[in-house]
């Protein structure tokens, strides 16, 4: 039903980018065992997953989320915001032409698909460090032929839009009001993290399920009481990086 394409934990994780959070000594081969652990939960919410083997000149190669963004009709490579990884691109790009026809982001755009959260048939976009304003242009120039909206969203304080609010079901958000304004998703059912937990927006939602960290009980505890059904991975050494769950793969729809 579904296809996730990740990428094994680089050994040169530790030269990671870092931009809103410090510096942490990172365990790689903790790493590694998280990442395999996040596969296998993917296969039990009825994902088939693809391990693609670490790059190991590649420190940030394990999230690939930023490199592509998926729909059902097309494909786009991005071109990273971070230089570092512009390099990532092209080996996600050769795997997602099996599945779909790929299209690219050009310079002097940049975008992270960390900034692509596509509610319906519109993709918000986050104006943050890593997607410039010709990349989201671009996006919108690309996608506009196959009938999907694009749209700019400013961030604050965090590294992508999706650092900020992600999908809970179709109708309804989770967000941190504190780097992304509510009013920008006007129309949809809003809840917030909870206040003690900053970094707990990023969730994965995998059909009715969702996937999030396990350092977030509080906000878990909110989705749950909300009556969602909640699996908790820990990615402690994932986070460090400035990671989260849905920057580990890149999930999309078999179309048969
Ligand atoms: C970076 O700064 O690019 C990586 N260290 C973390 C990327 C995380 N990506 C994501 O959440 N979509």
């Amino acid at each position: 039903m579904w296809t996730a394409i990740t990428r094994e934990v680089s050994p040169a994780l530790a030269g990671c980018q870092l931009s809103f959070i410090p510096r942490d000594a990172i365990d790689v081969a903790l790493a590694g065992a998280q990442h395999r652990d996040y596969r296998h939960a993917l296969e039990a919410l009825g994902c088939r997953v693809l391990a693609l083997p670490a790059e190991p000149a590649l420190p940030d190669s394990v999230f690939v989320e930023d490199v592509a963004i998926v729909l059902d009709e097309v494909a786009i490579a991005t071109r990273p915001g971070a230089p570092s990884r512009r390099g990532e691109v092209a080996g996600i790009a050769v795997e997602l032409r099996r599945h779909r026809p790929v299209l690219a982001i050009e310079a002097p755009g940049t975008l992270d698909g960390g900034d692509v959260l596509r509610l319906g048939r519109t993709l918000y976009v986050g104006q943050s460090g890593r997607s410039n304003a010709d990349g989201i242009a671009q996006l919108g120039q690309l996608l506009a032929g196959f009938g999907h909206a694009v749209r700019g969203v400013p961030t604050r304080g965090c590294l992508h839009l999706k650092s900020a609010v992600t999908q809970l079901d179709d109708d309804t958000l989770l967000l941190q009001p504190a780097w992304v304004d509510r009013e920008r998703f006007a129309g949809f059912r809003i809840i917030e993290i909870d206040p003690a937990e900053p970094h707990a927006a990023n969730v994965l939602r995998i059909g009715d399920a969702l996937l999030m960290p396990a350092s977030f009980p509080r906000t878990r505890q909110r989705l749950t009481d909300a009556g969602y059904s909640v699996t908790a991975v820990d990615v402690s050494e994932l986070q460090k990086p400035e990671g989260a769950v849905t920057c580990c793969s890149l999930v999309f729809r078999d179309l048969g």
